[in-house]
């Protein structure tokens, strides 16, 4: 039984989201500076302003209303200005020069004792943060089982133990990285065939803990030990989801596996239950967790989502759900549940319709222009609240999945995308050849992703500009820093571009971070050329220049 099954996917996925501007603004006035400030970052990093405030709901007045920000004072007209809004209205106008690295490696299925080890390593090649697999208390040697939990009091699975989790916050903190946690809130372990009660955990784990109590009271993060974490009376009716399209089946029933499967006992949102859930998050947050990913958030109702994370438990960390739909705008998969989750939340998701678009512009035949600018035709979230991938770790791992797979070299020149676009917050999948491809393994450490994520740390902030376009090739700049080449087909293609009226340095070399090879623009009809199969990602070789 896989954790994260989910039958409902068609073939493609697109749909937009224009939610985000709001709480991500209102996140930045009420709290971004403090923030950055109490997420321990060390002194050489620069003030990295990542949205996470303390109070997300509590919305700044001028973004209700613009006018709101003059203050009538008097009946004769005159107006006292708000200088805290004011103040956050200035900090709001600066964001964007204080954007720093926001790749995330998802060091999936990494032992916590490995992350820790390579956190220099992790931090050299470009990456802001690091997304580890669930911890907490779970069983069994494969990857899927991470994601049935036992209990949560504690952190101890072969991925390591609390220690082992505190340790590599310490490596990860100490080397500027921030820590990311994945967590499974929607259900609990599938034990049906051992058992046939709904404690958790069971009661053979319970004397386990009895048996060797000094050991279990250093894993504790929270409560007794000696008792139950959950029963019968925390779980959401025993009844499997059959129909994709039900919303209170997906988000009440239980994840089956089928042919009989008991399936993932669903959690309630009972006070007992949201009460033991804000403890555990709490306590990874005072371990240094200073985001969440929310696995099968779409199996969890927004008023579900919401008592678990109340304002004082969203203070301060990067939260994003996994909402896997099949469809954009329009669509039933799109509007059950991931319209709903963005416009219900202030948190982030993984971009599954950029990911459709991705599909789409590479598949055989496709046509690229699909990612001219697929916010505006809403085949992406908004940046600020975008998770980005050419992969997921579901994708090789899961049989249901395994057709989103992209060709190797088309899944290269998408990341050349996804890391030479501007904005959403890059998510990069590295394994241990779980799924036996043999693709990801130790990905994270690839030359060439190294070389692009070099470029997008470069280019944070730069504004986006479609160069050129043509159903086999995409040319776009990064403000006068960059410029992005990807042909995916098979002949090289020249472009010309018109450089009279852009801002491309001219007499000023661009050095692609792949090949090395160089651009110099000397004319205003300039022309590029892009091999066959392959991107570019040219970026301004500041040494060498004073323009
Ligand atoms: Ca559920």
């Amino acid at each position: 039984m896989r954790s994260l099954i989910d039958s409902s996917l068609p073939a493609s996925f697109f749909g937009p989201n224009m939610h985000a501007d709001e709480p991500h603004q209102a996140r930045l006035c009420e709290g971004a500076l403090a923030t950055a400030a109490i997420q321990g970052r060390s002194p050489s990093q620069p003030l990295i302003v990542e949205y996470d405030c303390s109070n997300a709901h509590q919305r700044p007045a001028f973004l209700n209303s613009a006018s709101s920000m003059l203050a009538p004072a008097n009946r004769s007209g005159s107006v006292a200005v708000n200088y805290k809004t004011l103040l956050c209205l200035v900090l709001m106008l600066c964001a964007p020069r204080l954007l720093t690295a926001q790749a995330i490696l998802h060091a999936f299925n990494w032992t916590y004792a490995e992350v820790a080890a390579k956190a220099p390593e992790i931090k050299a090649l470009g990456y802001a943060s690091v997304l580890v697999s669930p911890p907490l208390k779970s069983e069994g040697s494969a990857w899927w089982a991470r994601y049935q939990p036992q209990d949560y009091r504690l952190i101890d699975s072969p991925l390591g133990n609390t220690e082992d989790f505190r340790a590599m916050a310490a490596q990860l903190s100490s080397n500027g990285l921030q820590l990311y946690a994945d967590i499974v809130v929607n259900h609990m372990a599938n034990e049906a065939g051992q058992r046939p009660d709904l404690n958790y955990p069971g009661q053979r784990v319970l004397d386990r803990y009895a048996s060797n109590s000094a050991y279990y009271e250093r894993q504790r993060l929270f409560g007794d030990l000696r008792e139950n974490l959950l029963t019968a009376a925390d779980f959401h009716e025993a009844r499997c989801i059959s129909d994709y399209n039900n919303v209170f089946q997906v988000q009440n029933w239980r994840l089956c596996g089928g042919a009989g499967d008991a399936g993932l006992p669903d959690l309630n949102d009972h006070n007992r239950v949201v009460a033991q859930q804000r403890a555990y998050l709490q306590a990874l947050k005072d371990l240094g967790v200073s985001g969440f990913r929310i696995d099968a958030a779409k199996h969890m109702s927004p008023k579900q989502l919401a008592r678990i994370f109340t304002p004082d438990i969203r203070a301060g960390v990067f939260v994003f759900g996994e909402v896997i739909t099949g469809a954009g705008v329009g669509d039933t998969g799109y509007s059950l549940y991931l319209a709903p989750y963005l416009a219900n939340t202030d948190h982030s998701a993984y971009d599954f319709p950029l990911h459709s678009a991705l599909r789409r512009g590479f598949a055989f035949g496709g046509d690229l222009r699909v990612l001219n600018d697929p916010l505006s035709n809403g085949q992406a979230l908004q940046s600020a609240r975008a998770v980005t991938f050419t992969v997921t770790h579901d994708m090789p791992n899961n049989a249901i999945f395994r057709g989103q797979i992209l060709d190797p070299v088309d899944e290269t020149l998408a990341y050349a995308y996804v890391l030479g676009r501007q904005g959403g917050r890059p998510l990069l999948y590295s394994d241990h050849n779980e799924s036996g491809d043999r693709r990801w393994q130790d990905a994270y450490k690839r030359p060439d992703l190294r070389a692009m994520l070099h470029f997008h740390n470069q280019t944070l902030g730069e504004d986006q500009y479609q160069l050129a376009s043509a159903p086999c090739f995409l040319m776009f700049r990064r403000g006068a820093k960059g410029v992005v080449g990807i042909n995916k087909c098979g002949s090289a293609v020249d472009i010309e571009i018109n450089a009279n009226f852009d801002k491309l340095s001219w007499y000023t070399t661009y050095r692609d971070v792949l090949s090395g090879a160089q651009i110099r623009i000397d004319r205003r009809d300039y022309r590029i050329t892009i091999p066959a199969r392959s991107a570019r990602l040219w970026l301004r070789d500041d040494r060498k220049t004073a323009d």
